[in-house]
């Protein structure tokens, strides 16, 4: 690399991922947040059979019977909400709404846990304290006093637990209403909604024994180092036996290159390391379909030279759709696929011979896949080429998706989606005897766009942080201010709770780290990890206020005081929660004896019907897709126009952000930065360190973001990369795939320019 000059904050890092840099990082979020002396004893009990279910991940543990199993992002999300800095009213007395609203997200959530139930005044323009059932019965008093159920939005962040959601989805059925805006509906729903399409079910269909038996591995769009830590582990194992990782990436993360594991005693003390991805290709961002055709294409040609590449009877028995399939990917030129994935045909007709060596193969993804608008059709390409060697049921294969929340599985599976199943709603009525709303509701992006016409006038939230989250706050801020109510059950104070409507609460919750006690003594909760395994959860430490209330109980409280006629017994529910699960189990197919499965450790897995082949579709076969072309129709050709990909740092959950460095990318003490490739810098006449100008190429309202530090990087040219949530400023909140209203938040069209000051 040429000489660059200096920047503030921009250091190489040279080391791998994991190792000691690990363990320092660990230490440091336990000093910030707690009391030494709980914390290690806490992190032990993260993911045990006697613990508590990490609220990081999703990524499944060794049947939750392994030893403890160190991961740096498990033990900040841990700290984080186990921190002993408070939110108390004397610190909302101190300030008023508008002086937070000017602090970072950073700030805001470092104040530490929300300890009372709040209620905004807008005279002082303070949050008061208020009474858990003042705020009950006013906030029921609102939702009653609505012309119509549909006028209220009851967002999920998938934390919630399977408890907490199945009967926050009661509550809000019985009132009237499927708008059921989810985390998910921004994250995983291209896998919901192509799966079922592809196999018949929107899940993935691996186990972690099956990592064991693979004989490669395909990692497509998503950062394990940082995001899903644990999977590490499973990564370094393969690795070290030599399996081959093929990594498509836009950006070179360095845990996929290099990792050190800081459970290997030996790569500790020789600070040694092991090579994760046996080949790294830099694809362009959004050019993951154009190369998924290429390879598919290229094995077709294997295929006719050698006749023994396909698995031929998989694909009688037990698919439809091939030979459309197969004539699209001869229709498909090569010169389209290269220019658009940005990789060379030779590189692909390796991965498709390594691909055809291998008589397991698992693919895994994430965001880099599921956030376009083509998200969905992508999802169902990486089934495309699982088909076509039969890698469904047998052992060492399957598909993977990195799943986000620790228990959004889990929160889609109890019934919290705008579009119930008939089935599901025919087995509410039958159980509960009331007439649940048949007609879908909203996504997340459809709520926000009915806050903004005004036709929803009410926003409750099961944690998360909705406006932050979405696209284009110079929208969805006002959006947020112009509702007659918002409710945030929550355990850390965020942007949304402060973009207040006319009335406003926050609601304090217990958090998994904490002992939940009910009339009948401790409860654990359930969650569903990233593999379909459902097991128990429950918390150890004294709760950070003596007012905070579990999920469960907060949900009741509020269906008590709204459903004037309900058939519930809430209070029975939340005395034990062992009945709220004989009723998901009466409700819901695959949790048959709920109560004692959960009693064996490790849990139990939920029906995955691909696993043995079969295909719950409507023909009763996996079936194949047809992508026509190879672009993403809206991206223009133009080479001045580069695609922006918004990123998460190695300090953050989301919008949760715990500190300001991004280790492995070699970003320290800051967050404006722009990734860019050295031509695309030159290109523009830029040097590494130039401040440069965002804007968003868009039909209507132009978004900009100004005076951001352009940066070199080793990213696919034409692709740029910047942090979320503070680039969601330039991601149109209509620019969804549109067959699963995820927003594209990874590939935005833009024009980068010198800052104009
Ligand atoms: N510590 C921590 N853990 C987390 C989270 C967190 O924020 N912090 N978030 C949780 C949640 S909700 C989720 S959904 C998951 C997210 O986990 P990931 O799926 O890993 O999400 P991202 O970090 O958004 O981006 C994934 C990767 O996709 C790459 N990418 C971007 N665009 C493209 C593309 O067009 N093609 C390809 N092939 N790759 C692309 C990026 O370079 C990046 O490496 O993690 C969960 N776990
Ligand atoms: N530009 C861009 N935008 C994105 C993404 C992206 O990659 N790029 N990713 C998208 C994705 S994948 C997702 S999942 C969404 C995330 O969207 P959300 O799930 O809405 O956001 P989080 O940041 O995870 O929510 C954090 C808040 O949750 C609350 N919380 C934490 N723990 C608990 C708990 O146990 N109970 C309750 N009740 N509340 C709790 C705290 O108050 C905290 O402030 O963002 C999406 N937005
Ligand atoms: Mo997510």
């Amino acid at each position: 690399m040429n000489k660059r000059r200096e920047v503030p904050g921009i250091r190489p890092y040279d080391g791998p991922a994991g190792g000691w840099g690990a363990l320092k990082a660990t230490a440091q979020a336990v000093r910030q947040q707690m009391e030494i002396i709980e914390a290690p004893i806490l992190l032990m009990r993260t993911n045990q059979p006697t613990g508590f279910d990490c609220p990081g991940c999703a990524w499944p543990d060794k049947e939750h019977k392994s030893s403890f199993q160190f991961c740096e992002n498990g033990a900040k999300a841990v700290t984080w909400e186990a921190t002993s800095k408070r939110v108390t009213p004397d610190f909302f007395e101190a300030r008023t709404v508008s002086s937070l609203l000017e602090l970072s997200d950073y700030e805001l959530e470092n104040f530490g846990r929300l300890t009372h139930p709040m209620v905004y005044d807008a005279v002082a323009d303070k949050f008061r304290p208020v009474e858990w059932e003042a705020a009950f019965s006013r906030i029921g008093e609102v939702l009653r006093g609505l012309a119509s159920p549909n006028q209220a939005e009851f967002y999920t962040s998938g934390r919630a637990s399977n408890e907490a959601a199945y009967l926050y989805q009661l509550f809000v059925r019985e009132f009237g209403t499927n708008n059921f805006p989810d985390c998910s509906n921004m994250c995983h729903e291209a896998t919901s909604v192509g799966l079922p399409q592809s196999i018949g079910i929107g899940k993935g269909t691996v186990s972690l024994a099956d990592f064991d038996q693979a004989e490669l591995i395909i990692s497509i769009g998503h950062n394990p180092g940082t995001n899903h830590p644990r999977m590490m582990g499973t990564l370094h194992e393969a690795a070290r036996r030599k399996v081959p990782i093929i990594v498509f990436n836009p950006l070179r993360e360095r845990a996929l290159e290099r990792f050190a594991d800081p459970q290997n005693l030996v790569e500790m003390a020789t600070y040694g390391s092991t090579d994760i991805a046996s080949t790294y290709h830099l694809v362009r961002a959004g050019g993951d379909a154009a190369a998924l055709k290429g390879i598919m294409k290229a094995l077709l040609v294997l295929e006719a030279r050698r006749g023994d590449v396909l698995d031929h009877a998989f694909i009688a028995e037990h698919t439809c759709g091939f030979d459309t399939m197969a004539a699209d990917l001869d229709a498909t030129s090569w010169t389209d696929i290269e220019k658009e994935s940005g990789l060379t045909r030779g590189e692909l007709e390796e991965v498709a011979a390594a691909y055809a060596r291998s008589n397991a193969t698992i693919v895994c993804y994430g965001m880099g896949v599921t956030q376009h608008n083509t998200g969905t059709a992508n999802v169902r390409l990486i089934a495309d080429l699982l088909l076509l060697r039969g890698n469904f049921g047998k052992p060492g294969a399957g598909i993977c998706p990195l799943r986000g929340h620790s228990n959004v599985q889990g929160n889609r599976t109890v019934g919290i989606t705008e579009k119930p199943s008939q089935d599901f709603l025919a087995r509410i009525e039958q159980v509960f005897g009331f007439m649940p709303p048949t007609a879908a509701g909203h996504d997340s992006v459809q709520a926000m766009q009915a806050m903004i016409d005004g036709s929803a006038k009410a926003l409750i939230c099961l944690g998360g942080n909705f406006a932050v989250a979405l696209p284009d706050p110079q929208v969805c801020y006002p959006a947020m201010k112009a509702l007659d109510l918002s409710v945030h059950m929550a355990t850390k104070l965020n942007r949304s709770h402060l973009l207040v409507a006319r009335e406003t609460y926050l609601l304090p919750v217990l958090g998994r780290t904490e002992i939940d006690i009910q009339k009948s003594g401790p409860q654990s909760i359930t969650v569903e990890d990233s593999m379909s395994m459902v097991h128990a959860s429950a918390g150890r430490l004294r709760p950070a206020s003596a007012q905070l209330r579990s999920e469960p109980a907060i949900v009741a409280g509020l269906a008590m005081a709204t459903l004037s006629d309900t058939h519930v017994d809430w209070l029975s529910l939340v005395d034990d929660y062992d009945r709220i699960r004989e009723l998901i189990e009466r409700t819901v197919p695959g949790f048959n004896h709920y109560n004692t499965r959960i009693r064996t450790p490790g849990g139990f897995r939920m029906p995955l019907p691909p696993t043995e082949r079969k295909w719950t579709t409507p023909t009763g076969k996996a079936m194949f897709s047809v992508f026509p072309g190879v672009r993403q129709t809206y991206l223009p050709w133009d080479p001045d126009v580069l695609r922006l990909v918004t990123i998460r740092s190695h300090d953050q959950y989301n919008t949760t952000i715990y500190g300001m460095d991004d280790r492995y990318r070699g970003v320290f003490g800051r967050r404006d930065v722009l990734f860019m490739h050295a031509d695309d810098l030159a290109a523009r006449g830029l040097e590494h360190g130039d401040k440069v100008d965002i804007e968003t190429i868009s039909a209507g309202r132009s978004a900009r973001m100004e005076g951001i530090t352009a940066i070199e990087y080793d990213i696919a040219r034409g692709s740029v990369a910047a942090y979320y949530p503070e680039a969601n400023l330039l991601v149109p909140l209509d620019y969804i795939d549109k067959e699963s209203g995820t927003p594209s938040y990874k590939s935005i069209p833009v024009r980068i320019r010198a800052a104009a000051q």
